[in-house]
């Protein structure tokens, strides 16, 4: 159990919680047999989900952080992205900036060395903190009927999504995606795509995350229908490969708003 007073998150001593411990102890859940696994179904579908990967008493911290944020400063986006072959986004979002200067746990999020540890076993090479700061961290929330993230590609190789809030698969706002497809940002081609691999869905819990080969696995967030509401948080992480490539970031600036002005 975790109290909140003005200076963060707090353990029921009274100290400020350490994310850093918690996921340490937390992830001697993805060792042995299941980290196997989870590195098996990487290497075949280019996702995999990472069931409980939240410390339950970070949890609540991250919703509150997220939400808090959200509510102060989300910004509603509508639009389709030509880049992405006319695609929708039809979401509310926060960029990096802010949740650098909001978000302390989200911030530790990223930067826990426990954490890029563990993506780095499940994608099986050493994953980097993105070199465009505004690709570190972003949250979307899907809010209202037909509120959706289309399908698309990243501009980095592999995406880390936190799971905080998510509606019942009934109501949508699960996850699809698309392996072995590629981006080309002159021709982008989603059609061509989906006839060409393999659709497959995921649905997830708050507290959940998953692991996702973005730059060649096409994804999307099916539209929520009804009441409800799903937030994330997306962080970006570059391969090794990716930190010698000049990557470009164009639907990061218009959704997101990039690293600010
Ligand atoms: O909401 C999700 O699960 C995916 C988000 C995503 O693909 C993105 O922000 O690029
Ligand atoms: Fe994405």
């Amino acid at each position: 159990m975790t109290l909140t007073d003005e200076t963060g998150p707090q353990t029921q001593q009274g100290t400020p919680l350490d994310p850093e411990h918690l996921f340490a102890r937390h992830f001697a859940r993805f060792t042995g047999e299941t980290l196997t696994g989870l590195q098996e179904r990487f290497r075949d579908e280019h996702i995999v989900p990472l069931r409980g990967f939240c410390p339950p008493e970070l949890l609540r911290p991250l919703q509150d952080e997220a939400a808090g944020i959200m509510d102060g400063h989300g910004v509603d986006r509508k639009f389709s992205f030509d880049i992405t072959d006319g695609t929708p986004r039809q979401m509310t979002t926060v960029g990096q900036p802010v949740i650098k200067e909001h978000g302390r746990l989200i911030h530790a999020t990223y930067f826990s060395p426990a954490v890029k540890e563990l993506l780095g076993q499940v994608v099986g090479e050493e994953v980097f903190t993105c070199p465009y700061a505004g690709e570190h961290y972003v949250i979307s929330r899907l809010g209202k009927n037909g509120d959706t993230h289309g399908w698309h590609w990243d501009d980095y190789t592999y995406g880390f999504i936190l799971v905080l809030q998510a509606p019942d698969y009934r109501d949508g706002g699960f996850v699809q995606a698309v392996p072995h497809t590629s981006w080309d940002k002159q021709n982008p081609d989603v059609h061509g795509a989906l006839l060409k691999s393999q659709v497959r869905s995921y649905a997830f819990e708050a507290g959940d995350a998953y692991v996702v080969k973005t730059d060649t696995t096409m994804h999307r967030v099916y539209p929520i229908r009804g009441e409800t509401s799903r937030t994330i948080v997306n962080m970006t992480w570059a391969s090794g490969a990716d930190l010698d490539r000049d990557i470009t970031h164009e639907t990061n600036d218009v959704l997101f708003g990039g690293v600010g002005a």
